[in-house]
């Protein structure tokens, strides 16, 4: 039997020195597996007595569940120890500060611009654009303000210097409206396009700058009429300010490219010296809209007894000042980082009308 306790110690000494699990399982596969060490033994009892066979049957099964049990222990022992080396390898630490926020900012008029454009593509317009020096005739004469029209001396227009090579005579385009003029040159309708960008008028005091935005609008088709320009321009005012039941009033004005032409004032509150939107009595105005006249879509090349539409145009800053509380224009421009910071947009959320406008 002395054999058996040497057996015994070596096969203890595999398993309690097994590493890992690999080693371990190789140590239970050398005892017990088929053709293990013990098993060779159990087979090799046919030559013994009856008696001897009985006794080192007996000695065998011993050593058999005394290995099966250091296997086990040793098996536990192993996998915990596995599990806490993961475990650490793994570790999070939930302690540390989050990833930090991207320090820029995007500028409350680049996402006022991204906020109406969703709104405007959402009823099926396109966004055109056009360059910002413009000549005469794209900036007042097609607009129905020919050379002696007094609206030329109200835009406080910027002329480009004579000297200025091939862009002498030109201006800053005083509003976006060139754009819509050159769209209508260009391709025949339906047109449904907004054009928002940067106008230049010689101005500058508290509630004018000399550059400025402007988004403007324009529909061209065969049966579009006034009631197609009220309920987009309700929906748009609606959809933008966030407000289901925002009233809108249309007050009969003039503008030379619009006939009939109209300016539009949104509800509001201005008691208790904070102004508040909503259906709350008083009124404030928010833009110009207008049929197109005749005579512009024909000086754009569009046949005025075939096709009619309507047109607006809007200030970008100051829907922005209204609904993100900006008290001051010009501090639009001061390109103040303070300002940005505390004004500005954190560059991760493009306005959809699905995800939200200011998500
Ligand atoms: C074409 C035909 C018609 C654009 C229009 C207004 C009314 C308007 C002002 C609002 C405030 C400019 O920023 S603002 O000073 N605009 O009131 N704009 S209709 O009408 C057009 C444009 C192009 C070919």
């Amino acid at each position: 039997m002395e054999d058996l306790d040497t057996l015994r110690n070596d096969l203890l000494a595999r398993v309690r020195d097994a590493a890992d699990l690999d080693s371990l399982e190789a140590a239970r596969v050398g005892a017990l597996g088929r053709k293990g060490a013990i098993t060779a033994l159990m087979k090799s009892m046919g030559e013994l007595s009856v008696e001897a066979r009985k006794e080192r049957g007996a000695a065998l099964n011993r050593i058999k569940d005394e290995v099966a049990e250091a296997i086990a222990e040793r098996q536990t022992a192993l996998s915990e120890q596995a599990l806490r080396t993961r475990l650490e390898r793994e570790r999070i630490d939930v302690s540390l500060p989050p990833r930090p926020e991207p320090a820029g900012r995007i500028h409350p008029i680049t996402q006022t611009i991204d906020e109406l454009t969703a709104i405007f593509a959402d009823m099926g317009f396109s966004v055109a654009e056009g360059p910002d020096i413009e000549d005469d005739f794209n900036n007042f004469t097609a607009l129905n303000m020919p050379e002696d029209h007094p609206a030329r001396q109200m835009q406080d227009t910027f002329y480009m210097p004579p000297s200025g090579g091939a862009n002498a005579g030109r201006v800053l385009r005083t509003h976006t409206s060139p754009v819509q003029v050159r769209t209508m040159l260009k391709g025949k309708p339906p047109i449904r396009i907004i054009a928002p960008g940067r106008t230049y008028r010689s101005d500058y005091d508290m509630t004018h700058t000399p550059m400025f935005h402007q988004v403007e609008g324009l529909v061209i088709d065969t049966n579009t009429h006034m009631g197609h320009l009220k309920g987009c321009l309700v929906e748009f005012c609606r959809a933008y300010f966030g407000i289901d039941d925002l009233p809108l009033r249309f007050r009969p004005s003039f503008f030379p490219f619009t006939e009939p032409s109209a300016e539009v004032d949104i509800g509001c509150d201005r008691s208790g010296g904070e102004l508040k939107l909503g259906n709350h009595g008083d009124w404030l105005e928010i833009l110009g809209c207008g049929m197109v006249h005749p005579q512009v879509l024909e000086n754009c090349g569009l046949d005025s007894t075939q096709y009619q539409g309507f047109a607006f145009g809007m200030g970008i800053e100051r829907i922005a000042m209204l609904k993100y509380g900006i008290p001051d224009l010009r501090t639009f421009f001061e390109a103040d980082l303070r300002w940005l910071r505390h004004y500005g947009f954190v560059p991760l959320a493009t306005p959809s009308l699905a995800a939200g406008l200011t998500a």
